[in-house]
């Protein structure tokens, strides 16, 4: 399988790394639609949340945590999470990958 985040995950491709641990990296997203923009993703490849089963509660729920952490470091009040699941919600590469995103207003409802 030739997945460019399994690539970012296990150094093989490039990225600006912010955050790794044994589940889980997180990196400078390569076209930033905020001021900050990461996308934290799995080692683990699953293409996309949908494919995802109870088997990765826990993997999920760390996730979240990350996402937390980093916000909480970074100094973030205000941030967006979001995971776009499938080309109609605007997904581009098959590995689940959580965007966070900081530092401007967003619209809500999302466009
Ligand atoms: P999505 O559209 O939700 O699938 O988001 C994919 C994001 O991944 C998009 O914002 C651009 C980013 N991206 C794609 N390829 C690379 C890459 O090779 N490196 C980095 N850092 N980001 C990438």
């Amino acid at each position: 399988m030739n997945c460019i985040f399994c690539g970012i995950a296990d150094g093989s491709v490039k990225s600006q790394l912010v955050y790794e641990d044994e589940q889980v990296v997180a990196f400078k997203d390569l076209n930033p639609q905020a001021p900050t923009h990461l996308l934290i993703i799995p080692r683990k490849h699953i293409a996309r949340l949908s494919e995802a089963d109870e088997k990765d509660a826990a993997l999920l729920g760390h996730i979240l945590l990350v996402a937390r952490k980093l916000a909480q470091d970074l100094n973030l009040k205000d941030f967006r999470l979001i995971t776009n699941n499938g080309r109609g919600a605007g997904q581009s590469v098959d590995h689940l990958h959580f965007h966070l995103m900081a530092g401007r207003r967003f619209l809500w409802p999302a466009g």
